[in-house]
């Protein structure tokens, strides 16, 4: 027989010790699959080779009525004996060689890897996919590291373009980490993994089919995103073809000129107590605000606006509610997300959006203070402590870092996105160009909303520089923080009241020059 066509979008890999009490494996694999479940992988680590058998017989059963490729794991002799359509192994199993020989070659070969040098193996030695792995932290298998999406970009882009070789991503993959997971790990030549493994979020839900079913749709919605995002090209961390530091500073005139004459409409959904000021320094800068926390317009806007701007303070559900639906919205329409997680760790509803945030839609550009960033380093490094201490530096101090560049570049690598830190110094990072900008003043930090309207000036220039949020995000907050150089100085400013006002006054009498003569940024080599 020939071999199957695969498709590997949604991986049932069981475990009987994980699932459900309420039903049977086999219920559970019957469920799953009328909830979408693609292909199947029966992995039972304490069973003895008759049991096996046994066991696989029965899920045999279940997967042909529905015309589901079953694998066995690990056991060769339990694939061949129940004629399966083929096996997965491990790194440290039967070789892949060795399992291809038993196979034959129309059975499907499946091996988990963890690094380029393995995938590149697998592929030579006539794997018909891999499981990349461990993603995120899971009790299902104890992993030393996980990989994170960037790791697993890292393994995709060692995969050659004209390779025929399939992918699935494995380890602690949910429904709300799916779509995530899928565009942030999607390769700079445009390889998107084909599916998503899963063992507990399907065996250890409560509704196997549910689950399933929503899981198959995230990894769907993630798979577009990812396809959109490549196609036009303004995914954060493609490393090839960026403008130096010293180009994009040049170009900065040409883009406060641009975003003035174009006026980009950006969709906040912002807080209460800055939507003013936000709403006046976009003006002030050239953009158009529009503040508009309605979910159910979310959309609607979404085709309309050229950039959004997401931020926590004064969180409420419909605020929340609005969040979700207008990033994911905008990730749809490849629109600039701006991301402003506002006390982040100051609350656990607070921690908790700003992780849905992250896990359900791609943000572009995160920006916010260090103690704001370092609540990110550690939602992102998923629980791996080791990888968390590693993105807040050693000995970082408080909410301060000893190394904030590096902080910086190293969770914009990891997230695809440009991070902005903000304070006496501002740091930004694609994750490969990384700078520093001393402009600014003392004054900015006694009002409140000045960091919230960076994040407006960020997104104004998001909208209009689609393809290198990098030099959006520098050009943002240089722009705000001459203007409060510029008001600082004024003859008529006393104190914070008489700042707010000039300040607003200050952007809009910026000049593009400016932009450039008085700019200190220095690049940073981390
Ligand atoms: N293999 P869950 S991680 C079976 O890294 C398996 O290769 C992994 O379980 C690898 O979906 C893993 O419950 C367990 O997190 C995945």
């Amino acid at each position: 027989m020939a071999k199957p066509t695969v498709d590997y979008s949604l991986y049932l890999v069981t475990d009987s010790g994980l699932n459900h009490p309420s039903r049977t494996l086999l219920q559970s694999v019957e469920d799953s699959i009328l909830g979408g479940v693609t292909l199947v992988q029966l992995r039972e680590k304490d069973l003895d080779t008759p049991a096996f058998i046994d066991l696989a017989r029965k899920v045999h059963a279940i997967t042909k009525k529905h015309n589901v490729p079953l694998l066995i794991n690990d056991n060769l002799d339990v694939a061949i004996a129940i004629d399966a359509e083929g096996a997965h192994v491990g790194q440290d199993d039967i070789s892949c060689v060795e399992a291809r020989r038993l196979l034959g070659p129309n059975k499907i070969l499946g091996i988990s890897t963890g690094t380029p040098e393995e995938a590149q193996k697998a592929m030579a030695d006539g794997a018909d996919y891999i499981g990349i792995g461990t993603c995120f932290m899971t009790q299902t298998k104890s992993p030393k590291r996980t990989l994170g999406p960037i790791g697993v970009r890292t393994i995709l882009e060692a995969i050659p373009a004209e390779s025929e070789l399939k992918t699935v991503v494995i380890g602690g993959i949910k429904h709300d980490n799916t779509r995530r997971v899928v565009t942030h790990s999607a390769g700079a030549h445009g390889r998107i993994v084909d599916g998503i493994a899963v063992v507990t979020g399907i065996v250890g839900a409560q509704d196997a089919k549910v689950a399933s079913e929503q899981l198959l749709s995230e990894f769907k919605i993630g798979h577009e995103l990812a396809t959109i995002k490549h196609q036009n090209n303004v995914r954060g961390a493609v490393q090839d073809g960026r403008a130096s530091v010293e180009d994009v500073i040049k170009f900065f005139p040409q883009m406060l000129t641009t975003l003035r004459e174009k006026s980009p409409l950006t969709h906040h959904i912002s807080n209460y107590v800055v939507m003013n000021d936000t709403a006046n320094a976009t003006l002030a800068l050239g953009g158009s605000p529009i503040m508009a926390p309605s979910a159910v317009e979310a959309e609607d806007l979404s085709k309309v606006v050229s950039s959004v701007v997401l931020n926590i303070g004064t969180l409420t559900d419909s605020f929340v509610d609005c969040m979700y639906e207008a990033g994911k919205h905008a990730n749809a329409q490849s629109k600039p997300v701006v991301f402003d997680p506002v006390g982040a760790g100051a609350t656990k509803l607070r921690e908790e959006t700003t992780r849905k945030i992250l896990n359900a839609m791609h943000v572009d550009i995160i920006k916010g203070n260090a103690g704001e960033i370092s609540t990110i380093a550690k939602i992102v490094g998923g629980g791996d402590k080791a990888e968390t201490i590693a993105m807040r530096g050693v000995d970082s101090l408080g909410s301060g870092f000893s190394n904030p560049a590096a902080v910086v570049q190293a969770l914009a690598r990891r997230e695809g996105a440009v991070v902005a830190m903000t304070g006496i110094t501002d740091y930004v990072s694609d994750g490969f160009r990384t700078v520093a900008i001393e402009n600014g003043h003392a004054y900015q930090g006694r009002i409140t909303g000045s960091g919230c309207m960076i994040a407006s000036s960020i997104a104004s220039f998001a909208a209009i520089s689609p393809d290198d949020h990098f030099a959006a995000a520098v050009a943002g907050i240089l722009a705000l923080n001459l203007a409060g150089e510029h008001a600082s100085t004024r003859a008529d400013v006393h104190g914070p009241g008489t700042f707010r006002a000039a300040f607003i006054d200050e952007i809009a009498n910026l000049t593009p020059q400016q932009m450039f003569n008085e700019a200190r940024i220095k690049t940073v080599t981390v």
